[in-house]
């Protein structure tokens, strides 16, 4: 035991978990903590608005695997970070989220920035702690930095500002890090028999395989069974893109071979996913789910077994451990591998599937003339995209079209706004990502829409010196959604047109770089000049209106009308 003040004890325990970097904007609340950060070692951060930092912590943990972390002045600055912190939670990511509050001695009296700070996250956390006394400051700090991890989403630390002061003698809490296991032994047999007895044995590859570092394990268990691999819904860097059984993604904009593929399979794996319901929707017409077959799940939380989906055997394990075990499993069974009889057809039918694919993807990139066609521009991105990059993607049709155009070759590559879907997410993530991960090119693609809502980040690049690139998609729309007014309200265009300025020279303004392009042969180059710049760069690009398939087909309706005055807004 040591005697040290509250604030004390709160940043030793930061540092006891290895805390280098936090997001946030400056508050009286926490003031007495915030000062010893620096002599910490400890990088504060400054954001624009604090839903920025919430994200910024959340690309900073899916990156670096470690806790993000963030914290804001009581009251408002913490109700901004409610978009983020769900967010954080649909995307698994382990982010600690600090909240001072208002102080004790006078909550409930409806005094400045007062609001009832837990119930508001209760439904968006895994995990949260309220500071009542000083001398727990330490071991609850800790337990939300443990529990992030161990149950990956966001915990919140809630601490009343009068919490911050005082001394008594504390000890500070070590990490208690818990070893995840393969899963029960009964259900990783079956799952090793039916994939034995597989004629078409195809693996949906999840977030788990990269949460858990247990790509390698994949990789050898696909290939014994020389398995193809289709990644589930924004995990294209499940699974590396050039390895000859990948097929690419599921899902919204996801790749046809993966779809193609995985509607012939007889046995699937699915190896670290939750099998998200939006994630496995009907896309390209096809209809790819295959109902008939025998589905392995092995997920880590054993509430997402079966829970989408009917499974024949849930696994409830850690990915890497799971996919090692079923692998020695299959090794001692060599002789019953079914798969290993047709492996040249199934193979053959992979490389016919694969090139069609690439031949339809060349063809929709062919558009020429300005502005640029989203598919070109997606395509020219994503040739002149360095091999080690990270990207962000927002929530926009040109974001969501660019799912067939992202392939990575290792893990921790790819941070789309997940599940939670949110407008805005794509840039700070990247900035929190960059921040993880500084010799890594960090890129966000952004519509010029949700480019409104987080351009002001750009103030935290130039002020922090963070070079990331901001790819954003003028094509003066809120296109997602003008595509439902397109489908089902016969073009009747509300809310959807935006009349933008050049945002390349707001960037300049901001003391960041700008460029603007509107011809396909400028696109390749641009990206390169920016994502090879010490300075965070806007990337504008001019692109038609033309949009891809909308988001939720399956959710909207034809309108129909009852009243008189709205007749005229039916759609028969
Ligand atoms: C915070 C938030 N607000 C609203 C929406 C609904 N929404 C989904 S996509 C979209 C349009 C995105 O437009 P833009 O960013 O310009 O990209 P584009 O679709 O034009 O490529 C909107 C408003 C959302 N997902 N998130
Ligand atoms: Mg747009």
């Amino acid at each position: 035991m040591t005697r040290m003040t509250s604030s004390e004890a709160f940043v030793e325990t930061l540092l006891a978990h290895g805390v280098t970097h936090i997001f946030g904007i400056v508050g009286s609340a926490y003031m007495d903590a915030l000062d010893l950060f620096e002599p910490a070692g400890i990088r504060f951060i400054s954001v624009a608005h604090e839903q920025g930092a919430g994200h910024m912590a959340d690309g900073y943990s899916r990156v670096t695997n470690r806790q993000g972390v963030c914290i804001a002045q009581n009251g408002p600055g913490i109700t901004n970070f409610v978009t983020a912190v769900a967010a954080a939670y649909w995307a698994h990511s382990p982010v600690v989220v600090i909240t001072p509050e208002t102080g004790s001695a006078t909550m409930g009296l409806g005094g400045f920035q007062e609001t009832e700070q837990l119930p508001i996250f209760s439904k968006i956390t895994r995990f949260q702690a309220h500071v009542s006394r000083q001398d727990r400051i330490a071991e609850l700090t800790g337990r939300c930095f443990d529990l992030a991890l161990a149950e990956r989403g966001p915990t919140q630390l809630n601490i009343p500002r009068d919490m911050f002061y005082g001394e008594f003698d504390a000890s500070i809490p070590k990490p208690i890090r818990i070893e995840r296991a393969a899963g029960g032994a009964r259900s990783l047999d079956e799952a090793a028999k039916a994939l034995a007895g597989a004629k078409f044995p195809v693996i949906v590859a999840g977030g788990g395989i990269v949460m858990s570092d247990g790509q390698a394990e994949a990789i050898q268990l696909a290939e014994h069974l020389s398995a193809p691999v289709v990644a589930s819904y924004l995990h294209n860097d499940a699974f590396p893109a050039r390895h000859p059984l990948m097929c690419g993604p599921l899902g919204y904009q996801g790749s046809k071979v993966a779809m193609k593929i995985i509607a012939q399979a007889d046995v699937v794996l699915a190896l670290g996913t939750r099998l998200g319901p939006f994630g496995t929707l009907p896309q390209h017409d096809i209809d790819y789910w295959p109902k008939g077959a025998k589905i392995i799940q092995v997920d880590s939380d054993h509430r997402m077994l079966g829970l989408v989906k009917q499974i024949s055997v849930g696994v409830c394990g850690d990915a890497k451990a799971a996919a090692a075990e079923i692998f020695s499993r299959l090794q001692t069974m060599n002789e019953a591998i079914v798969s290993r009889a047709n492996k040249d057809v199934r193979m053959a039918e992979l490389k016919k599937q694969k090139d069609a694919w690439e031949s339809e993807l060349d063809l929709w990139g062919q558009a020429d003339g300005t502005p640029v066609a989203p598919r070109r521009a997606l395509r020219e991105l994503e040739k002149a995209m360095p091999r080690n990059a990270m990207v962000t993607t927002d929530i926009g049709n040109i974001c969501s079209v660019s799912n067939s155009y992202l392939r990575f070759d290792k893990p921790r590559s790819f941070f789309a706004a997940m599940s939670f879907g949110n407008c805005g997410y794509a840039f700070p993530t990247a900035i929190g990502a960059k921040v993880g991960a500084p010799d890594r090119p960090a890129v966000a693609y952004v519509g010029d829409g949700a480019w409104g809502m987080s351009l002001q980040e750009t103030l935290t690049c130039v002020r922090e010196n963070i070079p990331v690139t901001a790819v954003v998609f003028n094509n003066g729309q809120w296109g997602a959604e003008k595509k439902n007014q397109i489908d089902f309200y016969a073009d009747r265009y509300v809310g959807t047109n935006l009349v933008n300025p050049s945002f390349a020279a707001i960037a300049r303004a901001m003391g960041a770089e700008g460029i603007t392009v509107d011809r396909p042969d400028q696109v390749g180059d641009a990206l390169r000049q920016a994502t090879s710049s010490d300075k965070p760069t806007v990337l504008e690009i001019m692109v038609t209106q033309e949009l891809g398939d909308p988001f939720r087909r399956d959710a909207l309706k034809k309108p129909k009308r009852l009243l008189d005055k709205y007749k005229a807004y039916s759609v028969a």
